[in-house]
């Protein structure tokens, strides 16, 4: 008797692996720091990829060595969140990351099943500006989770949503927090990035131009 495969689902990041925002999301967290007179590095930077929006907040006071009240960090978390949005209102379609369009096109011409695992709140407005929306058949962000990645919380909703099993997923990251979790699903994970940042990462690309259909589907088979 042939053995059938079940077929992959795809998982995708949203900031730093569909759109360009992680650099937008450094900038006004590096705004804020510098309005309280301080900095991080980029290596820190690093290190919120991925991360809710609080936990990054209590970590920079943390590297900075500053306490601050439940509600001190609220006005504070609400101001990043105000300079960031003013910067995503003003995304194009132009701010789609290389390869993003293609992959996501040809998913869905092979009826392959497509979720977002983002941490993000604001996911809605990015996938609008970006005009991206209509190629989801389930959106898992921060307003649907209550456990930060490397909690794989995310990743778990978005395969129940797709009716997938874990094992046939595939989770696309740029954050090492994000890879910790989808290994902790035990989801197949490509990085996107450096793989000297992402050394998890069995398979580590640029950017979504760098991986075929092909290769995604092969990745159960290595
Ligand atoms: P927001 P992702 C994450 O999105 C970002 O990587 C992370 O830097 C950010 O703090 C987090 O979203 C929360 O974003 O403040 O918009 O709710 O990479 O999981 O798509
Ligand atoms: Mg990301």
């Amino acid at each position: 008797m042939q053995q059938t495969t079940a077929p992959i689902a795809c998982i995708f990041d949203l900031d730093g692996v569909l759109v360009d925002t992680a650099v937008y999301h450094y900038q006004a967290w590096k705004s804020l720091a510098n309005s309280m007179g301080f900095d991080f590095t980029e290596a820190q930077n690093e290190q919120l990829k991925g991360v809710n929006r609080m936990r990054s907040l209590d970590m920079i006071l943390q590297w900075a060595g500053i306490e601050k009240s439940s509600e001190e960090k609220e006005k504070l978390a609400a101001k990043k969140n105000e300079q960031y949005v003013a910067m995503i209102q003003k995304m194009t379609v132009k701010e789609v990351l290389p390869g993003s369009l293609e992959l996501l096109t040809a998913l869905k011409a092979e009826g392959i099943k497509i979720a977002l695992g983002s941490a993000s709140k604001n996911s809605a407005l990015i996938l609008e500006r970006t005009e991206l929306a209509h190629f989801f058949d389930a959106i898992v962000d921060g307003n649907s989770v209550s456990s930060s990645k490397p909690d794989p919380e995310v990743f778990l909703k978005a395969a129940e949503l797709l009716n997938a099993e874990n094992e046939n997923c595939v989770v696309f990251e740029d954050a090492v927090a994000g890879i910790e979790a989808a290994l902790a699903a035990k989801m197949m994970v490509v990085g996107i990035g450096k793989p000297e940042n992402l050394a998890a990462a069995k398979v580590v690309v640029k950017d979504l131009s760098q991986i075929t259909l092909r290769e995604i589907e092969a990745l159960r088979f290595t």
